[in-house]
Protein backbone atom coordinates (compact mmCIF):
# COMPACT_ATOMS: atom_id res chain seq x y z
CA UNK A 1 0.00 0.00 0.00
CA UNK A 2 1.33 3.52 -1.11
CA UNK A 3 -0.15 7.19 0.28
CA UNK A 4 1.27 8.97 -2.20
CA UNK A 5 0.41 12.42 -0.94
CA UNK A 6 2.07 15.89 0.56
CA UNK A 7 3.71 14.16 3.29
CA UNK A 8 5.74 16.73 5.33
CA UNK A 9 7.20 13.45 7.73
CA UNK A 10 8.16 10.13 6.84
CA UNK A 11 9.99 7.54 8.77
CA UNK A 12 10.34 3.86 8.77
CA UNK A 13 11.56 1.21 11.99
CA UNK A 14 10.98 -2.47 11.92
CA UNK A 15 7.48 -3.44 11.22
CA UNK A 16 5.86 0.34 11.75
CA UNK A 17 5.77 3.64 9.69
CA UNK A 18 4.63 6.80 10.30
CA UNK A 19 3.91 9.72 8.06
CA UNK A 20 2.56 13.26 8.62
CA UNK A 21 0.21 14.73 5.92
CA UNK A 22 -1.97 17.90 6.37
CA UNK A 23 -1.59 17.33 9.84
CA UNK A 24 -2.86 13.99 10.24
CA UNK A 25 -0.59 11.59 11.84
CA UNK A 26 -0.50 8.04 10.19
CA UNK A 27 0.94 5.40 12.16
CA UNK A 28 0.66 1.97 10.54
CA UNK A 29 1.75 -1.23 11.54
CA UNK A 30 3.30 -3.34 9.13
CA UNK A 31 4.56 -7.22 10.27
CA UNK A 32 1.88 -8.68 7.91
CA UNK A 33 3.41 -12.34 8.16
CA UNK A 34 2.86 -12.23 11.66
CA UNK A 35 -0.72 -10.42 11.25
CA UNK A 36 1.08 -7.37 12.64
CA UNK A 37 2.04 -9.47 16.09
CA UNK A 38 3.06 -6.59 18.16
CA UNK A 39 6.73 -6.74 19.63
CA UNK A 40 8.89 -4.45 22.26
CA UNK A 41 10.03 -2.87 19.68
CA UNK A 42 6.70 -1.94 18.10
CA UNK A 43 5.06 -0.76 21.22
CA UNK A 44 8.12 1.26 21.89
CA UNK A 45 8.15 2.73 18.41
CA UNK A 46 4.84 3.87 18.70
CA UNK A 47 5.05 4.92 21.86
CA UNK A 48 7.66 7.20 20.59
CA UNK A 49 6.10 8.65 17.77
CA UNK A 50 2.86 9.02 19.70
CA UNK A 51 5.05 11.28 22.38
CA UNK A 52 6.54 13.50 19.85
CA UNK A 53 3.14 14.07 18.03
CA UNK A 54 1.68 14.96 21.02
CA UNK A 55 3.93 17.88 21.57
CA UNK A 56 4.25 19.14 17.63
CA UNK A 57 1.51 21.30 16.66
CA UNK A 58 1.96 20.58 13.34
CA UNK A 59 -0.13 17.39 13.58
CA UNK A 60 -4.21 17.74 14.76
CA UNK A 61 -5.26 14.10 14.73
CA UNK A 62 -3.86 10.23 14.47
CA UNK A 63 -5.21 7.28 12.48
CA UNK A 64 -4.15 4.02 13.23
CA UNK A 65 -4.07 1.32 10.35
CA UNK A 66 -2.69 -2.26 9.78
CA UNK A 67 -2.69 -4.26 7.11
CA UNK A 68 -5.78 -3.32 4.54
CA UNK A 69 -5.80 -6.69 3.98
CA UNK A 70 -5.08 -9.01 7.02
CA UNK A 71 -6.33 -6.49 9.56
CA UNK A 72 -4.81 -4.27 12.40
CA UNK A 73 -3.41 -6.71 14.78
CA UNK A 74 -3.86 -10.66 16.12
CA UNK A 75 -2.24 -9.88 19.32
CA UNK A 76 1.01 -9.44 21.16
CA UNK A 77 3.61 -11.29 19.79
CA UNK A 78 3.38 -14.33 22.58
CA UNK A 79 5.86 -16.31 20.57
CA UNK A 80 8.18 -14.71 20.96
CA UNK A 81 7.65 -14.63 24.75
CA UNK A 82 7.42 -18.52 24.31
CA UNK A 83 10.97 -18.82 22.55
CA UNK A 84 12.67 -16.95 25.30
CA UNK A 85 10.67 -18.26 28.07
CA UNK A 86 11.89 -21.94 27.25
CA UNK A 87 15.14 -20.55 26.67
CA UNK A 88 15.71 -19.48 30.05
CA UNK A 89 17.53 -21.50 32.87
CA UNK A 90 15.12 -23.60 34.89
CA UNK A 91 13.61 -21.65 37.38
CA UNK A 92 14.32 -18.36 36.00
CA UNK A 93 11.64 -16.52 33.70
CA UNK A 94 12.82 -14.35 30.94
CA UNK A 95 12.49 -10.50 31.30
CA UNK A 96 10.21 -9.99 28.37
CA UNK A 97 7.91 -11.54 30.43
CA UNK A 98 7.63 -8.72 32.43
CA UNK A 99 9.11 -5.89 30.06
CA UNK A 100 6.76 -6.82 27.19
CA UNK A 101 3.54 -6.33 29.11
CA UNK A 102 4.90 -3.54 31.22
CA UNK A 103 5.33 -1.40 28.33
CA UNK A 104 2.46 -2.60 26.04
CA UNK A 105 -0.08 -1.67 29.13
CA UNK A 106 1.66 1.25 29.28
CA UNK A 107 1.61 2.28 25.93
CA UNK A 108 -2.46 1.13 26.12
CA UNK A 109 -2.85 3.58 28.81
CA UNK A 110 -1.33 6.47 25.96
CA UNK A 111 -3.84 5.88 23.67
CA UNK A 112 -6.66 6.55 26.33
CA UNK A 113 -5.16 10.50 26.91
CA UNK A 114 -4.23 11.39 23.35
CA UNK A 115 -4.62 15.14 23.44
CA UNK A 116 -5.83 15.11 19.43
CA UNK A 117 -8.99 12.99 17.46
CA UNK A 118 -7.63 9.38 16.97
CA UNK A 119 -9.53 7.12 14.57
CA UNK A 120 -8.35 3.55 13.72
CA UNK A 121 -8.90 1.22 10.80
CA UNK A 122 -10.46 -2.10 13.07
CA UNK A 123 -10.51 -4.14 9.71
CA UNK A 124 -9.85 -8.23 9.42
CA UNK A 125 -7.98 -9.67 12.50
CA UNK A 126 -8.39 -7.22 15.71
CA UNK A 127 -8.08 -9.62 18.79
CA UNK A 128 -6.21 -8.88 21.74
CA UNK A 129 -2.91 -6.55 21.95
CA UNK A 130 -4.78 -5.44 18.84
CA UNK A 131 -8.23 -4.52 20.95
CA UNK A 132 -5.78 -2.49 23.75
CA UNK A 133 -4.63 -0.56 20.38
CA UNK A 134 -8.16 0.50 19.26
CA UNK A 135 -10.18 0.66 21.80
CA UNK A 136 -9.54 4.07 23.18
CA UNK A 137 -9.92 5.63 19.52
CA UNK A 138 -12.70 8.08 19.01
CA UNK A 139 -13.27 6.62 15.86
CA UNK A 140 -13.07 2.82 15.41
CA UNK A 141 -13.78 2.15 12.07
CA UNK A 142 -14.99 -1.73 11.19
CA UNK A 143 -15.57 -3.72 7.34
CA UNK A 144 -17.20 -6.28 6.62
CA UNK A 145 -14.26 -8.80 7.39
CA UNK A 146 -13.69 -7.44 10.83
CA UNK A 147 -12.93 -10.29 13.07
CA UNK A 148 -12.55 -8.98 16.86
CA UNK A 149 -12.24 -11.03 19.97
CA UNK A 150 -10.23 -11.52 23.45
CA UNK A 151 -9.03 -14.98 22.72
CA UNK A 152 -6.56 -15.22 25.76
CA UNK A 153 -8.55 -17.97 27.70
CA UNK A 154 -7.37 -20.36 25.02
CA UNK A 155 -3.85 -20.38 25.26
CA UNK A 156 -4.04 -19.65 29.00
CA UNK A 157 -3.72 -16.31 29.39
CA UNK A 158 -6.24 -13.42 30.74
CA UNK A 159 -7.81 -10.79 28.49
CA UNK A 160 -5.13 -7.95 29.14
CA UNK A 161 -4.96 -4.52 27.55
CA UNK A 162 -7.72 -3.13 29.58
CA UNK A 163 -10.11 -5.50 28.65
CA UNK A 164 -10.96 -5.54 32.45
CA UNK A 165 -12.45 -2.24 32.02
CA UNK A 166 -13.33 -1.72 28.08
CA UNK A 167 -15.16 -5.43 28.36
CA UNK A 168 -16.85 -4.74 32.38
CA UNK A 169 -18.69 -1.79 30.36
CA UNK A 170 -20.30 -3.89 27.79
CA UNK A 171 -24.09 -4.20 28.37
CA UNK A 172 -25.81 -7.65 29.26
CA UNK A 173 -22.69 -9.63 30.51
CA UNK A 174 -21.31 -9.37 26.68
CA UNK A 175 -17.99 -8.66 27.92
CA UNK A 176 -18.02 -11.40 30.25
CA UNK A 177 -18.92 -14.07 27.66
CA UNK A 178 -16.32 -12.56 25.69
CA UNK A 179 -13.85 -12.60 28.02
CA UNK A 180 -14.15 -16.34 29.01
CA UNK A 181 -15.15 -17.61 25.66
CA UNK A 182 -13.09 -15.65 23.48
CA UNK A 183 -16.15 -15.63 21.07
CA UNK A 184 -15.56 -13.42 17.97
CA UNK A 185 -17.53 -10.76 16.97
CA UNK A 186 -18.22 -9.73 13.53
CA UNK A 187 -18.82 -6.06 12.85
CA UNK A 188 -22.24 -6.03 13.27
CA UNK A 189 -21.62 -7.46 16.94
CA UNK A 190 -18.86 -5.12 17.51
CA UNK A 191 -21.44 -1.85 16.66
CA UNK A 192 -24.48 -3.26 18.88
CA UNK A 193 -22.19 -3.78 21.81
CA UNK A 194 -19.92 -0.19 21.36
CA UNK A 195 -16.92 -1.99 20.49
CA UNK A 196 -17.10 -0.09 16.75
CA UNK A 197 -18.30 3.41 16.17
CA UNK A 198 -18.50 3.26 12.24
CA UNK A 199 -18.56 1.13 9.33
CA UNK A 200 -16.66 1.49 6.09
CA UNK A 201 -17.01 -1.13 3.40
CA UNK A 202 -13.61 -2.84 2.94
CA UNK A 203 -13.47 -1.74 -0.62
CA UNK A 204 -13.07 1.50 0.20
CA UNK A 205 -10.75 1.46 3.06
CA UNK A 206 -7.85 2.82 0.62
CA UNK A 207 -9.80 5.68 -0.04
CA UNK A 208 -10.88 6.66 3.25
CA UNK A 209 -6.88 6.66 3.79
CA UNK A 210 -6.36 8.98 0.82
CA UNK A 211 -9.56 11.12 1.89
CA UNK A 212 -8.04 11.52 5.57
CA UNK A 213 -4.91 12.16 4.49
CA UNK A 214 -5.97 14.91 2.45
CA UNK A 215 -8.94 16.22 4.60
CA UNK A 216 -8.58 14.37 7.63
CA UNK A 217 -10.58 11.83 9.22
CA UNK A 218 -14.34 13.42 9.67
CA UNK A 219 -14.50 14.09 5.95
CA UNK A 220 -13.62 10.47 5.27
CA UNK A 221 -16.36 9.88 7.27
CA UNK A 222 -18.98 11.63 5.74
CA UNK A 223 -17.59 10.35 2.34
CA UNK A 224 -17.43 6.53 3.13
CA UNK A 225 -19.01 5.41 5.57
CA UNK A 226 -22.26 3.81 5.49
CA UNK A 227 -25.28 3.38 8.32
CA UNK A 228 -24.51 0.62 10.86
CA UNK A 229 -27.44 -1.15 9.62
CA UNK A 230 -25.09 -2.05 6.23
CA UNK A 231 -23.09 -4.26 8.47
CA UNK A 232 -26.06 -6.62 8.65
CA UNK A 233 -27.51 -8.58 11.99
CA UNK A 234 -25.93 -9.03 14.51
CA UNK A 235 -25.84 -12.99 16.47
CA UNK A 236 -24.85 -11.36 19.73
CA UNK A 237 -27.63 -9.26 19.77
CA UNK A 238 -30.01 -12.04 19.44
CA UNK A 239 -27.96 -14.24 21.76
CA UNK A 240 -28.30 -11.61 24.70
CA UNK A 241 -30.64 -12.50 27.05
CA UNK A 242 -29.34 -15.98 26.97
CA UNK A 243 -25.74 -14.20 27.40
CA UNK A 244 -27.28 -12.27 30.53
CA UNK A 245 -29.24 -15.36 32.41
CA UNK A 246 -25.79 -17.74 32.19
CA UNK A 247 -23.04 -14.84 32.66
CA UNK A 248 -24.39 -12.69 35.44
CA UNK A 249 -23.25 -15.80 37.71
CA UNK A 250 -19.90 -15.14 39.75
CA UNK A 251 -18.40 -18.37 39.47
CA UNK A 252 -17.27 -20.37 36.62
CA UNK A 253 -18.87 -23.45 37.41
CA UNK A 254 -22.28 -21.27 38.19
CA UNK A 255 -21.79 -20.20 34.34
CA UNK A 256 -22.00 -24.15 33.40
CA UNK A 257 -24.69 -24.82 35.42
CA UNK A 258 -26.78 -21.94 33.85
CA UNK A 259 -25.32 -23.08 30.36
CA UNK A 260 -26.75 -26.26 30.75
CA UNK A 261 -30.40 -24.95 31.16
CA UNK A 262 -29.98 -23.73 28.06
CA UNK A 263 -30.41 -26.06 25.47
CA UNK A 264 -28.06 -26.70 22.23
CA UNK A 265 -27.15 -22.71 21.98
CA UNK A 266 -25.94 -23.32 25.85
CA UNK A 267 -24.43 -26.66 25.29
CA UNK A 268 -22.32 -25.12 22.11
CA UNK A 269 -21.09 -22.76 24.58
CA UNK A 270 -19.91 -24.65 27.71
CA UNK A 271 -18.58 -26.92 24.75
CA UNK A 272 -16.22 -24.09 23.82
CA UNK A 273 -15.65 -23.18 27.24
CA UNK A 274 -14.33 -26.90 28.07
CA UNK A 275 -11.47 -26.11 25.79
CA UNK A 276 -10.55 -22.85 27.81
CA UNK A 277 -7.83 -22.89 30.53
CA UNK A 278 -9.71 -23.15 34.06
CA UNK A 279 -7.59 -21.03 35.82
CA UNK A 280 -7.66 -18.19 32.50
CA UNK A 281 -11.44 -18.39 32.95
CA UNK A 282 -11.61 -18.24 36.84
CA UNK A 283 -8.87 -15.22 36.83
CA UNK A 284 -10.84 -13.27 33.60
CA UNK A 285 -14.46 -13.57 35.93
CA UNK A 286 -12.75 -11.97 38.68
CA UNK A 287 -11.25 -9.23 36.96
CA UNK A 288 -14.55 -8.73 35.66
CA UNK A 289 -16.29 -8.89 38.74
CA UNK A 290 -13.27 -6.17 40.20
CA UNK A 291 -13.32 -3.97 37.70
CA UNK A 292 -16.07 -2.25 39.21
CA UNK A 293 -15.64 1.91 40.30
CA UNK A 294 -12.06 1.18 38.71
CA UNK A 295 -10.02 3.34 36.17
CA UNK A 296 -8.98 2.26 32.76
CA UNK A 297 -5.21 2.58 34.63
CA UNK A 298 -6.39 0.68 37.70
CA UNK A 299 -7.38 -2.18 35.29
CA UNK A 300 -4.37 -2.62 33.51
CA UNK A 301 -2.48 -2.63 36.72
CA UNK A 302 -4.60 -5.55 38.35
CA UNK A 303 -4.03 -7.20 34.85
CA UNK A 304 -0.46 -6.71 35.30
CA UNK A 305 -0.32 -7.93 38.95
CA UNK A 306 -1.96 -11.19 37.42
CA UNK A 307 0.23 -11.74 34.60
CA UNK A 308 2.88 -11.58 36.87
CA UNK A 309 1.35 -13.70 39.34
CA UNK A 310 1.05 -16.58 36.36
CA UNK A 311 4.38 -15.95 35.80
CA UNK A 312 5.91 -15.99 38.40
CA UNK A 313 8.57 -19.44 38.98
CA UNK A 314 8.13 -19.11 42.96
CA UNK A 315 4.25 -20.97 42.55
CA UNK A 316 6.08 -24.04 41.39
CA UNK A 317 2.98 -24.44 39.18
CA UNK A 318 3.61 -25.34 35.42
CA UNK A 319 2.11 -22.10 33.08
CA UNK A 320 -1.24 -22.74 31.06
CA UNK A 321 0.43 -19.71 29.60
CA UNK A 322 3.48 -21.33 27.75
CA UNK A 323 1.41 -24.83 27.49
CA UNK A 324 -1.86 -22.65 25.55
CA UNK A 325 0.93 -20.82 22.92
CA UNK A 326 2.52 -24.52 22.57
CA UNK A 327 -0.87 -26.48 22.10
CA UNK A 328 -2.59 -23.37 19.93
CA UNK A 329 0.46 -21.47 18.28
CA UNK A 330 3.46 -23.27 17.78
CA UNK A 331 2.84 -27.40 17.94
CA UNK A 332 -0.80 -26.82 16.95
CA UNK A 333 -1.67 -29.66 18.19
CA UNK A 334 -4.83 -27.80 19.71
CA UNK A 335 -4.56 -30.38 22.83
CA UNK A 336 -3.25 -28.27 25.52
CA UNK A 337 -2.82 -30.09 28.98
CA UNK A 338 -4.36 -27.04 31.63
CA UNK A 339 -2.98 -27.26 35.75
CA UNK A 340 -5.54 -27.37 37.08
CA UNK A 341 -7.34 -28.81 34.67
CA UNK A 342 -11.11 -28.36 35.92
CA UNK A 343 -12.62 -25.76 37.01
CA UNK A 344 -13.25 -26.65 40.61
CA UNK A 345 -9.98 -27.21 41.19
CA UNK A 346 -9.23 -23.50 40.91
CA UNK A 347 -9.03 -22.02 44.38
CA UNK A 348 -10.59 -18.64 45.42
CA UNK A 349 -7.54 -18.30 47.57
CA UNK A 350 -5.46 -18.29 44.13
CA UNK A 351 -7.41 -16.38 42.64
CA UNK A 352 -7.35 -13.94 45.13
CA UNK A 353 -3.16 -13.67 45.46
CA UNK A 354 -3.46 -13.13 41.60
CA UNK A 355 -5.33 -10.17 42.22
CA UNK A 356 -3.02 -8.66 44.55
CA UNK A 357 0.53 -10.24 43.79
CA UNK A 358 2.78 -7.54 44.06
CA UNK A 359 4.12 -6.86 40.86
CA UNK A 360 5.89 -3.61 40.16
CA UNK A 361 3.43 -0.42 39.84
CA UNK A 362 3.34 0.31 36.35
CA UNK A 363 4.85 4.18 35.60
CA UNK A 364 2.11 5.67 33.24
CA UNK A 365 3.14 8.25 30.57
CA UNK A 366 0.48 10.34 30.71
C1 LIG B 1 -5.26 -16.56 21.53
C2 LIG B 1 -4.44 -15.47 21.62
C3 LIG B 1 -3.55 -15.14 20.59
C4 LIG B 1 -3.53 -15.96 19.46
C5 LIG B 1 -4.38 -17.07 19.37
C6 LIG B 1 -5.23 -17.36 20.42
C7 LIG B 1 -2.65 -14.01 20.64
C8 LIG B 1 -1.76 -13.81 19.53
C9 LIG B 1 -1.79 -14.67 18.43
C10 LIG B 1 -0.89 -14.58 17.30
C11 LIG B 1 -1.35 -14.80 16.00
C12 LIG B 1 -0.49 -14.76 14.92
C13 LIG B 1 0.86 -14.51 15.10
C14 LIG B 1 1.34 -14.30 16.40
C15 LIG B 1 0.47 -14.35 17.47
O1 LIG B 1 -2.67 -15.70 18.41
O2 LIG B 1 -2.66 -13.24 21.63
O3 LIG B 1 2.65 -14.07 16.58
O4 LIG B 1 1.73 -14.48 14.04
O5 LIG B 1 -0.90 -12.77 19.58
O6 LIG B 1 -6.06 -18.44 20.35
O7 LIG B 1 -4.46 -14.68 22.72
Amino acid sequence: MSFVLAVSFASMTEHLSFSLTHGLGLLQLERPKALNALSMEMVFGLRDQLLAWEQDEGVREYLMVGSLDKGLCAGGDVKALYAEAIAAPKGQTSPLTRDFFYYEYQLNALLSELSKPFSVLMNGVCMGGGMGLAINADQRIVSETTKIAMPETAIGFIPDVGATYFLSHLPSEAGTYMALTGARLSPADALAVGLATHYVPQDRLSDFVSVAQADGCKAGLERLSEPKEAAGDSGLADQMPLIQRCFSADRVSEIFDRLAQEGSEGAAIAEVMQTRSPSSMALSLALQRNAEGRSFKECLQLEFNVAQWLFDPKRNQPSDFFEGIRAVLVDKDHQPKWHPSKVDDVTPDQVAQALSFPADRIAFLA
